[in-house]
């Protein structure tokens, strides 16, 4: 099973560092690509960022047509440009942050999110109602921490994350902890350690999600809104994408 996990902003370190927790996660026979696009921000952190970032992914879902791709996930965690991703293609797409409220839920009955800024826990939290978890989740805390920091500063930012969990299992009534930002795939063994809840992190989540769903034989539906999107014209430096026929 080959899986491309796309990391959807430019920071080469960061797709390491998602690329190498997606392959410890992944199941013997399981290959992880580990990819980002050649143009767009070096961090997601803002709608504009992810409205910009989205054409990376399709572009990113694009070639990995051209390679059989078995499953694709989107490794931030505003899952930008997830359904436009789906419509592309008869495999599963998987958001890092859709992975994660799933897999909290059925260990939890209620979680909490730790991510990196004030203004991307909003985006979260609009994440959370657009699928239907907030029900499930106490609260949205930021680390105060900005994403390259995660690279940039990584003793700093990993102490910053964990007393953000602390405060949340204090004061959150909670039973795990979902990790916000698919720059914190490598952090999960630190944080549980030192934590003691469980913790939940989108990009191993969603390889174990993606390997289950293709395993059961499924894939991204083609009736009604995922179907391949109409062909058309397409109009100046978006040219490129007119009258694309599926694959
Ligand atoms: C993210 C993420 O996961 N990667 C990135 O560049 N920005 N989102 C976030 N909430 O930190």
């Amino acid at each position: 099973m080959h899986i491309r996990v796309i990391n959807p902003n430019t920071t080469r370190a960061m797709t390491d560092t998602i690329g190498a927790a997606a392959t410890v996660a992944a199941a013997a026979g399981t290959r992880i690509s580990a990819t980002q696009p050649s143009s767009g921000p070096v961090s997601i952190e803002s709608h504009f960022d992810e409205a910009v970032s989205a054409v990376g992914v399709i572009e990113e879902v694009i070639a990995g047509e051209r390679e059989g791709t078995d499953a694709y996930i989107i490794a931030c965690f505003g899952d930008p440009g997830l359904n436009a991703a789906r419509e592309l293609t008869r495999a599963p797409v998987i958001g890092i942050a859709e992975a994660a409220f799933h897999v909290a839920s059925l260990i939890s009955t209620r979680f909490s999110v730790v991510t990196t800024l004030p203004r991307t826990a909003i985006i979260a939290e609009h994440l959370l109602d657009s699928y239907g978890f907030s029900h499930r989740c106490r609260r949205v805390r930021a680390a105060d921490i900005p994403v390259l920091e995660l690279e940039d500063n990584p003793d700093l930012a990993l102490q910053l994350i964990i007393e953000e969990c602390l405060r949340a299992k204090r004061e959150d009534n909670i039973g795990a902890i979902v990790l916000g930002c698919g720059g914190m795939a490598d952090l999960t063994p630190q944080i549980t350690e030192a934590v003691g809840l469980p913790v939940v992190e989108g990009v191993t989540a969603a390889v174990k999600l993606a390997e289950a769903v293709v395993g059961l034989g499924l894939g991204t539906s083609k009736f009604g809104d995922l179907a391949f999107p109409p062909a058309k014209p397409f109009t100046g430096s978006f040219e490129r994408y007119s009258n694309r026929q599926p694959g």
